[in-house]
């Protein structure tokens, strides 16, 4: 399964989870963020960084935002302030994710758990202007077939 990652500067790119957490500088172990919750991660904010260097992307400003979705559709919107311990768990015990896979965002000091989100398929990193600086999560609206036929 390959994770989506879309920056409105940097472009878009697809990566398994092995090539993920190769791109991260370092790993970091997922109890240290969150007690009692034992795995490999690795941090988003170094991740991010890691692929703007790799882009050869000078960054002269920060996204202001990121949003997930999983592969449910289940998605969080997150200021970009409220990530700096955000971690993406990606192994336990050596194996790939049982629950939350690809892989499972946490976000350790963030304004709720409900944005910790499972079987991250999605990422995309925004830069806005727009300074609506609180975290949303929930389901997206999803269109049966059926209500489609109305909708002209
Ligand atoms: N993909 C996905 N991630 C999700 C959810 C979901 O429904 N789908 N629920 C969220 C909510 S509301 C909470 S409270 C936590 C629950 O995490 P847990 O299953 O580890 O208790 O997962 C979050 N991540
Ligand atoms: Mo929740």
């Amino acid at each position: 399964m390959k994770i989506r990652v879309y920056d409105e500067v940097l472009g878009h790119a697809e990566f398994t989870v092995q090539e993920m957490a190769a791109l991260a500088p370092r790993l970091v172990s997922l109890e240290e963020r969150v007690p009692g919750v034992q795995g490999q991660a690795f941090e988003l904010k170094e991740w991010h960084t890691a692929w703007c260097d790799q882009q050869q992307h000078r960054a002269d400003r920060e996204p202001s935002q990121m949003t997930v979705e999983g592969v449910d559709e289940f998605q969080a919107v997150i200021p970009w302030k409220e990530l700096n311990d955000a971690v993406f768990l990606f192994e336990q015990k050596g194996e790939p994710l049982g629950k939350g896979y690809p892989i499972r965002l946490y976000v350790p000091n963030g304004s709720s758990e409900c944005l910790n989100v499972k079987s991250v398929v999605q990422i995309r990193f925004q830069y806005s202007d727009d300074l609506s600086q609180e975290a949303t999560y929930g389901f997206k609206n999803l269109v049966t077939p059926d209500e489609l036929k109305f909708r002209k």
